[in-house]
């Protein structure tokens, strides 16, 4: 009896951890023709343009050397069914250069999102969603950070410095943790997925999303996006 039930209980591990053991990776590249966008210019505000050398390209496509794609969010759309207890953890942004880094970020509903002002300039984080309340979070030199949390999910919204007009950064509140961003060589990674078929979306500020089918079965499935400038209708 005992032992049946020793037998049972290590099956069920076993059955346990087979079915969280999958996950989906993949890599995302720009296959369109290159446009031509203007660096920014921060003259408007001199402390700004001072942390430059010289030019400071447009953070609104960010390629790598083999046209790989930074802040694209990833996402599961049809996420496995249970609660997920957000991160006490905080997901952090920083405003440095008079650039939030990173560009992009995901938080789950509940987690603190943490604003830092490494420039030690004035900047305000004003943040425009459409669930969550709008915000606008003043950031005098001598504050280093301000945390924010959102207590509703949201598709990516916008957060923009009203001091310094080409300040852009996007946020979007899950419900879920199978998300992440690509950093500069393209890729995600989204873990602790269970056996399934799964919708992942890709998306970018300016080109929209892709949606794709993965089915995970053990191990890493696989999902590429290459993403092109959508057709004027
Ligand atoms: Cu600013």
């Amino acid at each position: 009896m005992r032992r049946a039930f020793v037998l049972v209980f290590l099956c069920t591990l076993v059955l346990a951890s087979a079915a969280v053991a999958g996950s989906i990776t993949g890599k995302i590249v720009y296959d369109d023709k290159v446009p031509t966008l203007r660096p920014l210019d921060m003259n408007a505000d001199p402390s700004c343009a001072k942390k430059h050398d010289g030019r400071v390209t447009n953070p609104m496509l960010t390629l790598g050397p083999n046209m790989e794609m930074a802040n694209i969010f990833v996402q599961v759309k049809n996420p496995p069914a249970g609660n997920h207890t957000a991160p006490k953890e905080a997901v952090e942004i920083d405003q440095n250069g008079c650039l939030y880094h990173p560009r992009v970020i995901g938080a789950m509903v509940g987690q603190p999102v943490n604003f830092k002002n490494s420039d030690g300039i004035l900047h305000n984080v004003h943040g425009l969603p459409k669930e969550n309340r709008e915000f606008n979070i003043g950031m005098p030199p001598t504050l280093k950070e301000k945390e924010q949390v959102f207590n509703k999910p949201e598709p990516v919204f916008p957060v923009k410095c009203d001091v310094h007009p080409w300040m852009q950064a996007y946020v979007a509140v899950m419900t879920h943790p199978y998300f992440d961003v690509t950093g500069e060589d393209g890729t995600f990674s989204i873990e602790g997925l269970a056996a399934g078929t799964y919708e992942v979306e890709a998306w970018h500020e300016r080109l929209g999303t892709q949606t794709m089918s993965v089915t995970v079965t053990d191990g890493a499935a696989t999902a590429d996006f290459a993403f092109k400038v959508p057709k004027k209708k």
